[in-house]
């Protein structure tokens, strides 16, 4: 508790240098290092920005906090990258930290992934489990503000642990504000109330000031969940002494007449006064203050004379290198009957799933009873059983940021959104955490996860059924984009995207599924072998022009994807031999050398998208050719899309109005081709 005083007052006092934003414990010291002081190696802990003496507690130096809050090169946790207070660490010593993003309330789902990750590893027995030397089961704590319980996500994280019954523990620790948003202001309950309503998860309000009953009862908490395998939530009352942030101050906002009554409960001199009590000298008690302060003050001084990062670095650990770098197995084996696309993505599961036993498939619908909406799961819990293969309840946001936390004790979670038109509210997660979580661990936190997410319009399928969502996907950096549209690419490019130690998001066209839209037959072919992989990243031609058009300069191109390709290949039949077709496979990363290659040899292109046109990625990748290819193109880069509308329309005939088809396409090569 003096070494995270004196560490406030030094950041106070040197403001100039401190210059990043930071956030201190001042106030919440003793249920912090209360809570700490529990925690084994084997254990998971997600501290949030005030957690400095939980920090402290379980071993970080000042030193290595205060690298972060500098920014400095070899700060141990980010690199510089992150704000004071956002850990991550992976070591045997010490309880790991999945990456903390500053997001309020939002490291509730990842955390409780760690908790359901834990608890299939305890059901299969597997060696990946760590335990404590004396075969301690480990535990996880998430600590949030309690400001940040309002939040929707963090009632699914309640939701999931309640009714999954995990091992978590939910620290709140209660200082009665939000920045300037008072508790009466924001909310009816505090959080041990609200908790209430979710049937299974235990919970105590305690003094967090209160050094030993913090300690007391967060042994207990600690102890019970080792051994009971329950969720807990434990409410922790606390002043808050320092500033919100070193920016918003507490001047701004906060009376004197607050300040005062939160400084009654500074739980430093209310354990001072204990242990004097108990009989500790004052001269020992004065000394540990002084001694942590000229502490506080060395390591101060190492941590402003490190070195910054270097600018060189900046672009390191967006991915971490993936297994799958070349195309192998066999694409077409004689044996093998045609099987549809659905069945392929079926069938890379189970095979997957035969192989990994860190393996699971989970979403809305997916188990027994169903096997998905689209039947895409069929079968697979009863092969597998309920513990790898189970529905959720509707969750997106748990569905897609459960993964983090799953990864995090070593699972390979493949997990599906019902449809791109419901992603949105799993977004977040996606953008917040999984995207930036291995650039901003500098690699220690890849989010190994498989997101299978059905897109595209056909047949009436409505405005929240039909979406196409890849732009905003890929405005996110830091995930991976997969959109199959065949039978053999889905299989290769689903084990490539499992394999990959990176986020991926496979977008599936539900028209190409059963090749039920006329012209997708071709999207039936025959399922490659078991060992069949396509890396990521590598378009494909799929029809090709004749050569003697390519000489004469009469041959154009159409880069595309997904439903697009038959669109292509259908108008492409009205120019024989004129057309070549790509399909990228992969919309990030991009094949830009089978792109470019192809425009320049052509030079005339067009961007075929079924997304509503205006900024799509599909103008984009327009631009991005117009520039590479410049000197060898011979009219602009076009580009075809869907109308710019808000959605798809129910009405077939509304549908096939807004969306690009193989009539509308075939004009537009036509005055391509003469221009
Ligand atoms: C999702 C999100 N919304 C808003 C913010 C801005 N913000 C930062 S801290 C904070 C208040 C959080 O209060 P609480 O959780 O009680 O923690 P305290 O700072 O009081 O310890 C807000 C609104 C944020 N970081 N994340």
């Amino acid at each position: 508790m003096c070494t995270a005083k004196a560490m406030a007052e030094t950041y106070e006092e040197h403001r100039q240098v401190c210059k990043y934003v930071h956030s201190t414990s001042r106030g919440h010291e003793a249920i912090q290092l209360a809570t700490a002081f529990q925690l084994l190696p084997c254990d998971y802990v997600s501290p949030y920005y005030r957690d400095e003496s939980l920090l402290l507690g379980l071993g970080f130096s000042p030193y290595d906090l205060m690298l972060q809050l500098l920014a400095k090169g070899n700060d141990i946790f980010t690199g510089g990258r992150e704000y004071y207070s956002h850990p991550n660490y992976r070591g045997e010593d010490k309880p790991n930290i999945i990456h903390q993003s500053s997001a309020t309330g939002m490291q509730a789902i990842p955390t409780t992934g760690i908790a359901q990750g834990i608890k299939y590893l305890e059901r299969i027995n597997s060696a990946l489990l760590r335990r404590g030397v004396g075969g301690e089961a480990p535990v996880v704590i998430c600590s949030l503000g309690d400001a940040s319980v309002t939040e929707g996500e963090v009632s699914e994280a309640f939701q999931f642990a309640a009714l999954h019954q995990l091992p978590i523990i939910y620290l709140v620790q209660d200082n009665g504000w939000g920045i300037s948003v008072t508790s009466d202001e924001a909310r009816t309950t505090n959080a041990n109330e609200m908790v209430k309503g979710f049937k299974g998860i235990k919970r105590i309000s305690i003094d967090g000031s209160d050094f030993f009953q913090s300690y007391d009862v967060m042994k207990n908490v600690v102890d019970e969940v080792r051994r009971e395998r329950y969720p807990f939530l434990v409410h922790a009352r606390v002043p808050l002494l320092g500033h919100h942030t070193s920016g918003v101050r507490k001047e701004f906002y906060r009376t004197e007449e607050d300040l005062a009554r939160h400084y009654v409960d500074d739980p430093g001199p209310k354990l001072r006064n204990k242990l004097f009590e108990s009989g500790i000298e004052l001269e020992e008690l004065v000394r540990m203050e002084v001694d942590a302060a000229k502490e506080v003050a060395h390591h101060y001084q190492g941590a402003v004379a490190a070195p910054e990062p270097d600018p060189a670095t900046v672009e390191d650990f967006v991915f971490v290198p993936t297994p799958v770098v070349e195309e192998a197995g066999e694409r077409n084996p004689a044996d093998k009957e045609k099987v549809l696309m659905v069945d392929a993505a079926l069938f890379a599961i189970r095979e997957i799933m035969e192989e990994y036993p860190e393996a699971l498939l989970y979403g809305q619908d997916v188990g027994r009873r169903l096997g998905g909406v689209f039947r895409e799961a069929a079968t697979l819990a009863e092969q597998f059983g309920d513990h790898r293969v189970f529905n959720t309840a509707i969750q997106e946001a748990y569905i897609i940021g459960s993964t983090v936390g799953m990864c995090a004790t070593g699972l390979k979670p493949i997990v599906e959104v019902q449809f791109g038109d419901y992603i949105y509210p799993g977004l977040n997660q996606l953008v917040t955490e999984i995207s930036k979580s291995c650039y901003l661990s500098c690699g220690k936190f890849p989010v190994q996860t498989l997101i299978r997410v059905p897109v595209g319009a056909y047949g009436g399928g409505g405005p929240y059924h039909s979406g196409c969502v890849e732009s905003t996907l890929l405005t996110v950096k830091g995930i991976k984009i997969v959109y199959p549209s065949n039978t053999a690419d889905m299989k290769g490019l689903l084990k490539a995207a499992f394999l990959d130690p990176n986020p991926v998001v496979m977008l599936e066209h539900k028209g190409l599924y059963w090749s039920k839209v006329p012209g997708t037959e071709e999207a039936k072919n025959t399922e490659p072998s078991r060992d069949y992989i396509i890396p990521l990243g590598k378009g494909n031609i799929v029809l090709q022009a004749d050569d003697d058009q390519v000489e004469n300069g009469e041959s154009c191109c159409i880069i595309t994807y997904g439903m697009g390709v038959y669109w292509a290949k259908a108008a492409a039949k009205n120019f024989a031999g004129r057309v070549e077709v790509i399909d990228l496979r992969t919309l990030f990363p991009l094949d830009e050398e089978l792109v470019f290659s192809t425009v320049k040899k052509h030079g005339k292109c067009l961007v075929l998208t079924e997304e509503q046109q205006n900024n799509s990625f599909a103008e984009a990748l327009a631009g991005r050719i117009s520039k590479a290819c410049f000197r060898h193109l011979d009219a602009p880069v076009e580009v075809l899309g869907a109308l710019n509308l808000p959605a798809v329309p129910m009405n077939i005939i509304l549908e096939q109005a807004m969306l690009p088809n193989a009539a509308k396409l075939a004009q537009r090569i036509e005055i391509l081709l003469n221009a």
